[in-house]
């Protein structure tokens, strides 16, 4: 099955000391760096996206929604974790753009989908920010689009906006068929194929 890597949301503002911090979430990023150099290595694409919001986004607490104001287009918070091993000319997915629309997934309106199909992606391996909401919507989307789809286990963190979250975006996934493999188990299966 033709594998592709989607790096979901590194970015400053879900980082520790970022508008929106995931507690550890900085943690991501070695694992990362380590597919993206085995996916780069061995010739298979990869894709990356980021939460890129207009300044009057719906998902702000300044018009009713739960989150802090983050990932404002153009701004500090919204550039990807400066360590994180961002391909030169890799393609990067922009999503929640829309002032009147919340997107999570990295599928919403990006083309996303159009470009793995293209490249006859048949499996995603997904990894980054955060677990329990662009992650997670991100691979009920796939599954949706009939991609096979791995979580890399040790690449994300949950924001847990709400107790309980975390396991029930775990429990969801799970329902979806989709299934868990870390970083190194990854590559070493990754290296052995291609
Ligand atoms: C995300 C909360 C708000 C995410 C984006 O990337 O998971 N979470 N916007
Ligand atoms: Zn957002």
């Amino acid at each position: 099955m033709r594998p592709a890597l989607v790096v979901v949301d590194v970015q400053v503002d879900f980082c520790p000391g970022g508008a929106l911090a995931v507690e550890d979430a900085d943690q991501v990023v070695p694992g990362l760096n380590a597919a993206i150099e085995a996916f780069a290595r061995l010739g298979l694409p990869m894709f990356f996206t980021r939460d890129w919001h207009p300044p009057n986004h719906i998902s702000f607490r300044s018009r009713g929604g739960i989150w802090p104001r983050h990932c404002v287009q153009g701004t500090p918070g919204a550039k990807f974790h400066p360590d994180l091993r961002v391909p030169t000319g890799a393609t990067v997915f922009s999503k929640g753009d829309d002032p009147a629309k919340e997107a999570y997934s990295g599928f919403q309106g990006t083309g996303l989908e159009g470009a793995m199909k293209s490249l006859g992606v048949e499996e995603m391996y997904i990894g980054g920010l955060t677990f329990d909401y662009c992650v997670m919507e991100s691979a009920l989307d796939a599954r949706r689009a009939g991609f096979s789809v791995v979580v890399l286990e040790d690449c994300v963190k949950a924001v847990n906006a709400r107790p309980g979250d975390e396991a029930r975006a775990l429990a969801t996934m799970k329902d979806a068929g989709v299934k868990f493999a870390t970083a190194s188990a990854t590559i070493e299966r990754l290296n052995m194929l291609y």
